[in-house]
């Protein structure tokens, strides 16, 4: 089943299971050639998730802020290559959402550890706002708090389970949002941690 959480937001619910397995195994092949670091905001602060990315951008924070950069930080090197399996379910999950023609450039990837969160922030770092974003989680279950256009606004809370995909675009392009800390658990696939992959297009 599908529901529309805003007007241009769409979760799909359970749209990766097919693939989840292809998925899987290729994230972890990106994962062991490209380190998760957990990387330092503009503040100063350590994100709890750990962070690395596929494609032709990645998404890198430090003391200078939040960007988009062909090599990883880490290595000098260009960013392993998205594998095909994910960007063939990133493109079909914006299809069905109502996006067509969407290539994304950038996979970020985010392991929430038990206990890690993301806080309440916008993702404001792509070129083309007209673009959406596309997100899978996998693994442990959390809770996504979608919000407002500004931080001061309420927000609802979304359970999203392994294999479930989300889109945003549109008007809900810039609403803020977040994920709850991870509860303890464990999951079949992924053991204790869930992962999340987000698609955009970023350049
Ligand atoms: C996550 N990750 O579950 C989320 C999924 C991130 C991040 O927030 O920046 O890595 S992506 C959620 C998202 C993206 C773009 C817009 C909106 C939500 N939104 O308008 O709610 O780890
Ligand atoms: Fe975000």
């Amino acid at each position: 089943w599908s529901e529309h959480l805003g007007p241009g937001s769409v979760l799909l619910h359970a749209f990766a299971l097919q693939a989840v397995d292809a998925v899987y195994s290729d994230v972890q092949q990106v994962i062991q050639q490209s380190k998760l670091r957990q990387m330092v905001t503009a503040g100063g602060y350590q994100m709890s998730v750990s962070t690395t990315n596929c494609g032709e951008l990645g998404w890198v924070s430090d003391l200078k802020g939040y960007r988009y950069e062909r090599l990883d930080p880490l290595t000098g090197l260009p960013w392993q290559p998205m594998p095909e399996s994910l960007e063939r379910l990133a493109k079909q999950a914006a299809e069905a959402a109502g996006y067509p023609g969407f290539e994304p450039d950038a996979c970020l990837i985010n392991r929430y550890d038990v206990g890690c969160k993301m806080s309440l922030h916008q993702d404001r770092n792509e070129k083309d706002y007209r673009w959406p974003v596309v997100s899978l989680s996998l693994g442990l279950p959390a809770i996504f708090m979608f919000g407002g256009d500004e931080r001061s606004d309420k927000y609802s809370n979304i359970l999203l389970e392994h294999g479930d995909i989300m889109v945003w675009g549109g008007p809900d392009r810039m609403r803020f949002h977040g994920v709850k800390q991870v509860k303890p658990g464990e999951h079949p696939v992924c053991g204790q941690t869930r992962i999340n992959l987000t698609w955009r297009k970023a350049g």
